[in-house]
């Protein structure tokens, strides 16, 4: 290859992935506090004080009503061990709480947690969050879809793209401010979306906060993000992780 092309491409490759960092902001821990580092995390939402977490897994898969400064359970709920469940959403004074592959979502009353209702949707169902009209739910694709909280039905598709390329296996969702977060699964980025495009606006960089984790746990996937709209803070974690931490909104 002559040198110049050589040149050429190389400096090409170099401004793009220039491009591509310029984006991606730290993560800056404010805090943490004990997480369950037996949770199988799915599903993380903040809501008058307290977190609300989905666990996965069959047999094993929980709707929690967690202290965030301590990591205590307060109340919990089973799903039959033929559900695998997924993420989890509030309406009002309803949770609504995802199965992978059953094609069903269960609805809690919040405050009781007892089982009020289900819907029916097609397809895999991972990550889910509530944007004060619409649900949006993940499923491992590129493709959210904004659903009709009523009947799941979709009112649209919304392909996710970072400098004009797909980003699948899009996980936990969490609607803060204008914008959907997503985690991504098996990468230690949070993406922040433009609802309206799809474009990813900048991505969040959490793969130091395994640094502050301990040595010797069994911490999967970075998964779970809520968001305490009253006193603006941000909560994450991940799939057995043994802390859940708050970060800045804005790194
Ligand atoms: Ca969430």
């Amino acid at each position: 290859m002559p040198r110049l092309l050589a040149l050429s491409i190389l400096l090409a490759a170099v401004l793009a992935s220039t491009a591509c960092r310029a984006d991606t902001a730290p993560a800056n821990v404010i805090s943490s506090a004990p997480h369950d580092a037996a949770a199988f995390t799915q599903g993380l939402l903040f809501h008058d004080g307290m977190l609300y977490e989905t666990t996965g897994k069959h047999g094993r898969s929980t709707l929690r009503r967690v202290d965030p400064a301590t990591g205590n359970i307060h109340a919990q709920q089973r799903l039959p061990a033929r559900y695998f469940g997924e993420g989890l959403a509030r309406i009002d004074d309803k949770l609504y709480w995802l199965t992978w592959k059953a094609g069903e979502a269960f609805v809690f009353d919040a405050a009781s947690l007892e089982l009020i209702g289900r819907r029916r949707y097609t397809g895999e169902g991972w990550g889910l969050t509530y944007d004060g009209a619409h649900l949006w739910l993940s499923d491992g694709t590129d493709t959210l879809r904004v659903l009709d909280p009523s009947d799941f039905g979709v009112v649209r598709r919304v392909q996710v793209r970072r400098n004009g390329r797909p980003v699948d296996r899009l996980n936990e969702l969490e609607y803060i401010d204008g914008e959907i977060w997503a985690n991504v699964w098996f990468d230690d980025h949070i993406l922040r979306i433009d609802p309206d495009s799809g474009a990813v606006l900048g991505r969040i960089d959490a793969s130091g906060l395994r640094e502050a984790l301990p040595g010797d746990s069994n911490a999967e996937a970075f998964n779970g993000i809520a968001y305490d709209s009253d006193n603006d803070r941000v909560y994450v974690t991940g799939k057995y992780w043994p802390r859940l931490f708050e970060i800045e909104r804005s790194p």
